[in-house]
């Protein structure tokens, strides 16, 4: 039989414990930084490490049976995969914030306003459902930077202490999800005997350190 193959991402915020949760399950692998494929070799299962983007969509057409990824790239890329576990890491909330001296109250008054963004998906449904009509201006990165230059009226983005905000004179404004590491799969999975081997392991891991 072929082995399961596990999605983690390469390097990041959930690099590491998502390792140290692989680890901690006494799986026993390399953790080779410069390879994108280990095998672990006390059980059936391979180890993917990519870009954190990627894992839903690879979970999703199986070219990984599982993944370990945050809640908001799940959420952003609507890729179709089932939620096994959440795993009490890398948590945060993605809240729209505003310039401090930004005379905004309610979300009506973003209508018509630019909104500076890397998750447009997310945004755009939230815009939706409470009937405003905002300018969605897509960054790659340092979003919170795009007021100061006059680039957009307002930014959604993951926040976890808000120090960024702060120093970038933002403000929260509208709290719009809250995020945490998943252990997805594909559809269809759970019922092997490995995934539910791995499956016991993790939650005895996640038992033990409540
Ligand atoms: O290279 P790759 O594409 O894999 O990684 P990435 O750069 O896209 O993601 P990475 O490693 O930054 O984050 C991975 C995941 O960690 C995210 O998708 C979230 O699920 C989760 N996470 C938890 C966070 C944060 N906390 C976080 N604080 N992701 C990003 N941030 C950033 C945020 O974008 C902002 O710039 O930290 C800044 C705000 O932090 P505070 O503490 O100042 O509020
Ligand atoms: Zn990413």
């Amino acid at each position: 039989m072929k082995n399961l193959k596990i999605a983690i991402q390469k390097s990041g915020r959930l690099n590491e414990k998502s390792v140290q949760l692989l680890k901690n399950c006494g799986l026993n692998f390399e953790n080779y930084k410069s390879s994108l494929i280990t095998t672990v070799s006390n059980f059936p299962l391979e180890i993917l490490f990519l870009r954190d983007d990627d894992i839903p969509e690879y979970v999703q057409d199986g070219i990984a049976d599982l993944g370990i990824v945050g809640e908001n790239v799940i959420a952003e890329t609507e890729a179709d995969v089932r939620y096994l576990q959440r795993l009490g890491f890398g948590k945060c909330t993605l809240k729209i914030a505003i310039p401090n001296q930004s005379e905004a109250r309610t979300l009506a008054d973003l209508d018509g306003k630019a909104i500076a963004t890397s998750y447009p998906t997310i945004l755009k449904k939230f815009l939706d459902e409470n009937g405003v009509s905002a300018d969605i201006r897509i960054i790659s990165g340092s979003v919170e930077i795009s007021p100061a230059l006059e680039l957009s009226d307002a930014i959604f983005d993951i926040v976890s202490t808000g120090g960024t905000l702060r120093s970038n004179g933002l403000k929260p404004f509208a709290d719009v999800m809250a995020s945490e590491a998943i252990l997805i799969s594909k559809n269809g999975i759970d019922s092997n005997p490995v995934v539910r081997e791995l499956m016991q392991r993790i939650q005895s891991v996640l038992r033990a350190a409540e």
